[in-house]
């Protein structure tokens, strides 16, 4: 994917926006003027909208903190990539928007579409186009127009964009420009062609909505070279519920549980951490999640399979 930037996650509750990772399918984000931009709400809808951002901001607005997790390669399904943060958002609440529109009876779905057009995976002049059940959407989607008290900026998708909390990154549209309802699926390169997939233990394609239970080992970093003895281990796991628990492996040995924070009324990650003695020499240091619904990381072979790094530990560099 083009228009792309990955740096190292910090072990921090709140992830600083410099330190965000950076999806854009068609390359160069668009550029958008806030003056001149709207937002259509059209479709099967009694009002029809066209809003500008001082009409969007005097609707109810709330906050909201989620950790934020792109999917990864739509193509390459099953690679882990681990680009992943933990945002505060404000914004307005679809609901409030959808109240003023009126959907008809016949609306059953959602479709989102943001401002960039451009070519991806061999197809060209495609938009970026989104959609989810009308009552999904209803409860979920924020028009976020501030991530981490800041104004968005134009990468994450400036003015407007809209976030899902529990769902992959995928779904929150940038650079939101139109909101329609229809009573079907909208069939779309983004919909129903790619970010469809099969969930392990499933036969039937769904689209890549939820989030899947997972961790990542960012204390020490990988490869650190770090004193022998005890050493703290961390890092933040997440899931569409709550994680229960996470347990560590160090050299293949037993899984041992983690101390873990409570995931709190947000949806957010939870840091988790264990100190385990090392011996001088090279480690390889796991971790694998549980949550609420009872998911598991699976140890190989999955997008989410477990976290591992290698760690370094001796004398000489104390
Ligand atoms: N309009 C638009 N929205 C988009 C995308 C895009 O290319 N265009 N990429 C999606 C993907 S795959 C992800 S993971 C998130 C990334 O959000 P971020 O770049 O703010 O981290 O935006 C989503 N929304
Ligand atoms: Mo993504």
């Amino acid at each position: 994917m083009s228009g792309r930037r990955d740096p190292e996650t910090p072990d921090v509750f709140r992830t600083p926006i410099g330190q965000v990772f950076v999806r854009t399918h068609f390359g160069e984000a668009p550029a958008l003027d806030a003056d001149a931009w709207t937002l259509t709400v059209d479709g099967l809808v009694e009002h029809p909208l066209e809003l500008d951002l001082s009409a969007l901001l005097a609707l109810p607005q709330t906050d909201l903190t989620a950790v934020h997790e792109c999917f990864g390669n739509p193509l390459n399904p099953d690679v882990p990539t681990r680009a992943v943060a933990n945002l505060e958002w404000r914004g307005v609440p679809l609901a409030a928007v959808l109240a003023l529109a009126a959907p008809t009876a016949g609306a059953l779905h959602v479709r989102l579409e943001g401002a960039d057009t451009g070519s991806y995976a061999g197809e060209s002049g495609v938009a970026y186009v989104k959609d989810l059940p009308l009552e999904q959407a209803r409860e979920a989607v924020l028009l976020a127009h501030r991530m981490n008290g800041e104004p968005l900026p134009r990468e994450h998708g400036f003015p407007v964009r809209a976030v899902v909390p529990g769902m992959f990154g995928t779904n929150g549209v940038k650079w939101l420009s139109r909101i329609t309802l229809v009573a079907e699926r909208p069939e779309h390169f983004f919909t129903t062609q790619l970010y469809t997939r099969v969930v392990p233990g499933e036969s039937e394609p769904v689209p890549v909505r939820e989030i899947d239970v997972s961790s990542k080992l960012l204390t020490p970093r990988d490869g650190a070279h770090v004193p022998a003895g005890p050493c703290d281990i961390a890092g933040r796991a997440w899931s569409s519920s709550e994680v229960t628990s996470v347990e560590v492996s160090v050299d293949g040995g037993e899984w041992r549980p983690a101390e873990l924070e409570p995931r709190g009324d947000q949806p957010a990650w939870q840091r988790f951490a264990l100190v385990h003695d090392l011996t001088p020499g090279e480690h390889l240091v796991r971790a694998r999640a549980t949550d609420a619904v009872g998911r598991v990381q699976p140890l190989a072979g999955a997008r989410n399979h477990v976290h591992e790094i290698r760690l370094v530990a001796g004398a000489e560099n104390e």
